[in-house]
C-alpha cells in the first residue's frame, strides 16, 4: 500500500495532530508497513503549484490534490485521515 503525505509524518502542533501522521501511526500500529509518498506542495495553492507526481495521483484517485490518501494494493483509495485510521483499525495487517 501507499500512503501520499504532505511533507512527512512528522508531529505538528495542529489541533488534532498532523493527518498525515495521524494517518501512518494507524496504519504502523495496525501492523501495516505503508511506502510513504511525499508529495510536497500544499493543497489549497493553484494546481501548477501542487504539480508533483503524488498530486497527481492524488487527484487521480480522489478527484481532489488533498492529502493524505491511502491506495491499497488493489488500487482502492481512502481519502481523509479519520477514513484511514478507521479504515487501519478495521484492517489489522
Ligand atoms: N480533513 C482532512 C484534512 C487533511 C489536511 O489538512 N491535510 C494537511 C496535510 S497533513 C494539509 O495541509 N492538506 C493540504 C495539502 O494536502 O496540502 C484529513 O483529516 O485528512
Amino acid at each position: 500500500m501507499k500512503l501520499y503525505v504532505c511533507w512527512g509524518t512528522f508531529p505538528t502542533p495542529r489541533p488534532g495532530g498532523h493527518p498525515c501522521a495521524n494517518a501512518y501511526h494507524a496504519l504502523k500500529d495496525a501492523g501495516h508497513d505503508p511506502e510513504v509518498i511525499r508529495s510536497y506542495g500544499f493543497a489549497p495553492l493553484p494546481a501548477a503549484l501542487n504539480n508533483t507526481p503524488g498530486r497527481r495521483r492524488a487527484q487521480e484517485l480522489t478527484g481532489k490534490r488533498w492529502v493524505p490518501v491511502l491506495e491499497l494494493d488493489d488500487g482502492t483509495a481512502i481519502a481523509d485521515s479519520h477514513a484511514i485510521v478507521d479504515w487501519a483499525a478495521a484492517h489489522p495487517a
